[in-house]
């Protein structure tokens, strides 16, 4: 691998966001996400080995956190670290300046606050084609049919990262086609399956941001 792209993954683990970040202590004084993104990027490396870099820093800095290694404050400094590098990816993600496919409304559930998945999943979408409304985290189904009515014919995506909250997008997806049957919505985020997905009634899952793109560039099909 790349020494810039494991540095990036690196300090994404470690939660090292930039140069003049006092944390942690013994990466003091050394470049961090920040830097290091702008540097591989000069370098001609692609954002999509830069991304999975990341996946893999937030994949070990999980599993510590599974071991009870590491606390919340790491994670949050690791997703801290992550945003400083997606601020140097989204031109790429957004750069397909095509005529907008459609609305895409996207959230993460009520009760999670995780975001990082589903902002890579915005940016994903945008960048093939579709107008992003996004909600942010911790969006209650009543804000979700809110929007949709106000954007008929959209489609939502709904975001969930904990096993608890999946309970709460079941809801949201009760909800929304309560009101609104014919739209269609698509859920993800790691403790989903497709399996749970048709279990709560939504149209489609998918399990990254591709898929997700796939998902939509199928409804442009049939339409
Ligand atoms: Co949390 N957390 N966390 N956390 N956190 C997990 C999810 C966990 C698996 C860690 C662990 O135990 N190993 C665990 C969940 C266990 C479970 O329920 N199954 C967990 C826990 C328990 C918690 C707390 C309860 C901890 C506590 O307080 N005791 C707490 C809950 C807070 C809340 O939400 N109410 C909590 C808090 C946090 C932080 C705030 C500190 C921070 C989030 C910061 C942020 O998002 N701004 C955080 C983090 C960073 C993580 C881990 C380490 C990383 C998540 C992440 O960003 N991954 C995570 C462990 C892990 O995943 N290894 C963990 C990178 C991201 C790119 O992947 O989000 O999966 P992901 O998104 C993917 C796909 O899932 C998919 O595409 C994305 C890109 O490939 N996808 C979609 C996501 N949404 C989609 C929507 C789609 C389609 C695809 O269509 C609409």
């Amino acid at each position: 691998m790349n020494p810039l792209i494991e540095r990036i993954g690196h300090c994404v683990e470690r939660g090292k966001v930039n140069k003049s970040s006092p944390y942690p202590v013994d990466m003091r004084g050394h470049d961090g996400a920040d830097e290091l993104t702008r540097q591989a990027l000069d370098a001609a490396i692609g954002p999509d080995a830069i991304l999975q870099a990341c996946h893999e820093g937030m994949q070990r800095i999980g599993e510590k956190f599974s071991r009870s290694e590491v606390f919340v404050p790491e994670l949050l400094m690791a997703a801290k670290a992550m945003n400083a590098v997606m601020a140097h990816l989204k031109p790429f993600f957004q750069s397909g300046s095509v005529k907008t496919k459609g609305k895409f409304i996207i959230g993460t559930v009520s009760g999670d606050l995780h975001d990082i998945g589903k902002n890579l999943v915005a940016m994903v979408v945008e960048g093939n084609g579709w107008e992003v409304i996004d909600l942010g985290v911790d969006v209650k189904a009543t804000r979700f049919t809110e929007i949709v009515k106000e954007n008929p014919g959209c489609v939502v995506g709904l975001s969930a990262l904990l096993t608890t909250t999946m309970a709460t997008m079941s809801t949201t997806v009760q909800e929304i086609k309560a009101h609104f049957p014919d739209t269609n919505v698509i859920v993800g985020g790691a403790p989903l399956s497709s399996a749970a997905a048709e279990k709560m009634g939504a149209d489609g899952y998918a399990p990254d941001p591709q898929g997700a793109v796939a998902f939509l560039r199928k409804l442009s099909i049939h339409e």
